[in-house]
């Protein structure tokens, strides 16, 4: 597997195999939701503000725009994983998360991973001109031209105007990450019943957090954001189907391992 660090539960590492019920366990549970969220998140909304004023040139976007749809699918690739990566480490630090088996694991992840890079994606995205933070500077729908896939770029672009629109904070954004990530509806789950209580008590961490922020009419809308992200997540899929079935050698060996072993 390349799924690193996904362990078998040992319960004497957990100090959640209690599942939170009183208020200072939600506290404490909302609390380690966030420092997690925040070890994982790459950059500050800070730091990613200041840097709002790199855009990439003229030719620079050329440049991807010459590339071959292989290439720069395996460029985007890349870049995807490296995110999902950081995604697997936050969810690994999610109280309850690794109760789980080995395998609801991995069946969360499989679905929920790109979810949460999209979530994410709200972060590094600047809605005054619409572009999104990648390989370092800012970068417009216009430089994935040769991904010859535009139908999904416009998605992903309107699903981050609408985060953004928002205006999550960032222990909101890190709740409702948890909760994309443990949803009892994902296919292939061995315990429902598990995944369950961890997502009961992740649930309670947002209402918490909404309640505290004095923002509760929120979760309504961001049930709605949850019903949007599954159709981009299978757009995704249909797209990468189709890339793969063109490419099949770019798909098969120059993909990274666990970009395949997620989506593939
Ligand atoms: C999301 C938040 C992460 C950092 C990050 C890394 C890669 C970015 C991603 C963010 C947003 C979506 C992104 C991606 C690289 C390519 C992808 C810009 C900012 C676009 C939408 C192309 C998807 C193409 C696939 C079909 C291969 O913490």
């Amino acid at each position: 597997h390349d799924l690193m660090g996904i362990h078998p539960y040992n319960p004497l590492e957990d100090p959640y195999s209690i599942y939170p019920h009183s208020l200072r366990n939600i506290d404490e549970l909302c609390a380690s939701i966030v420092r997690s969220h925040r070890e994982t998140s790459q950059y500050r909304v800070e730091e990613l503000h200041a840097l709002r004023w790199k855009l990439f040139s003229r030719e620079e976007i050329q440049v991807y725009q010459s590339k071959t749809v292989d290439e720069m699918w395996q460029h985007c690739a890349i870049r995807l994983t490296d995110a999902v990566q950081y995604v697997v480490e936050f969810a690994k630090h999610i109280p309850g998360f690794r109760m789980l088996s080995q395998n609801d694991q991995i069946a969360l992840l499989k679905t929920g991973s790109m979810e949460v890079v999209l979530v994410r994606m709200s972060r590094f995205f600047n809605t005054e001109n619409s572009t999104v933070f990648f390989d370092g500077k800012f970068a417009g729908a216009e430089v994935f031209k040769s991904l010859a896939c535009s139908d999904l770029i416009t998605a992903v672009f309107d699903f981050a105007h609408g985060m953004c629109a928002l205006k999550l904070t960032e222990h909101q954004l890190a709740l409702f990450s948890a909760l994309v990530l443990i949803n009892t509806d994902r296919p292939c789950l061995e315990d429902r019943g598990r995944v369950q209580r961890v997502q009961r008590s992740v649930e309670s961490g947002l209402t918490h957090v909404l309640r505290r922020d004095n923002q509760e009419s929120l979760m309504h809308k961001l049930y709605q954001r949850m019903a949007v992200l599954r159709s981009l997540c299978s757009l995704h899929m249909e797209k990468l189907r189709w890339f793969s079935q063109r490419y099949p050698l770019t798909a098969h060996s120059l993909f990274p391992p666990l970009y395949k072993e997620l989506f593939a």
